[in-house]
């Protein structure tokens, strides 16, 4: 879906992924793969866009992350969900989802949340009233309460989140990150530590949860490297800090779950960021080269 941004196209990044050979490169490295299909989501054509306190698209985006997080839950526990995008608002629903597939209840899940932006606005606080910059304040409770109750009493906790390659973050988002106390570690952290301290202490802070959703949005890595998101900003990841990001998460074998989100063909260089996403969830899922 792309109801959630600022503008259209993100709803094709799934079938850019799929044409990218998704699937296959994932067989290739020895995965059972089963592409589930695709949510059906209203077109914006088709609605009459108007805010709902603040919030644009509120109800069809609503309705999306309950079908999501529905099918994510029904998943088997030794199932590995990767859930494509659409917009970072999908990942409202394929977190709580996660989170009630490894436990009825809701499992303590861990969030490693990879972005140029923290996605902490409230419909108060957001510039734009565009969802997609509001979902992990949504999934911690924060914000409009039919958003906020997707989890059906289950959030996200705020020291279960960590957030990597932040590099744009508004005035009153930056107050409220503070104020909850999630650790995000900005470009700035990342050329002072290097990817491999923060996937330790990341995963040193982690230790405790039942397990991790990596939620990864194209706009994490430079324009660079993924020229089609909707809202590029420059001084991103690197192709190969990505990549070491994503090799070392496999390494550790804790991830149970991703995301691939903010793929949008209709700004790409010939299905550059696609091709590049995929790369990513090869390092992912896949083994040591040697
Ligand atoms: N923080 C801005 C911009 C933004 C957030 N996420 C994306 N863009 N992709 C907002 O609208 O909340
Ligand atoms: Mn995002
Ligand atoms: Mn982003």
């Amino acid at each position: 879906m792309d109801l959630g941004a600022g503008r259209r196209g993100v709803d094709m990044g799934a079938s850019a992924l799929r044409n990218a050979q998704l699937a296959r490169t994932l067989r290739e490295l020895g995965h059972h793969v089963n592409d589930l299909g695709d949510v059906v989501v209203p077109l914006p054509e088709t609605l009459d866009k108007h805010a709902s306190g603040g919030l644009v698209f509120l109800e069809p985006i609503l309705g999306t992350c309950r079908a999501t997080a529905q099918r994510v839950a029904a998943l088997p526990r030794n199932a590995f969900p990767l859930t494509l995008g659409g917009d970072h608002s999908v990942s409202m629903g394929t977190v709580v989802g996660n989170a009630r597939r490894l436990d009825g209840q809701g499992a303590r899940l861990g969030v490693i949340w990879v972005d140029a932006h923290t996605d902490y606005n409230t419909p108060d606080s957001s510039p734009s009233g565009n969802i997609h910059g509001m979902p992990v304040a949504h999934l911690t409770g924060l914000g409009d309460p039919r958003l906020a109750q997707l989890g059906d009493g289950w959030t996200l906790r705020p020291e279960d989140i960590t957030m990597i390659g932040i590099r744009s973050v508004d005035l009153r988002e930056r107050a409220a990150m503070r104020e909850a106390g999630i650790r995000a570690y900005t470009m700035k952290d990342v050329d002072q530590l290097g990817i491999t301290r923060i996937v330790a202490q990341t995963l040193e802070q982690l230790a405790d949860v039942d397990g991790i959703h990596v939620s990864f949005d194209a706009d994490a890595l430079d324009p660079g490297v993924c020229p089609g998101v909707g809202t590029p900003v420059p001084g991103g990841l690197t192709y190969r800090e990505g990549h070491l990001l994503m090799e070392l998460l496999s390494e550790s074998g804790r991830v149970t779950s991703m995301d691939i989100v903010e793929v949008n063909p209709t700004l790409d260089l010939r299905n550059q960021t696609a091709e590049v996403m995929v790369g990513m969830a090869a390092s992912l899922l896949g083994q040591r080269i040697l």
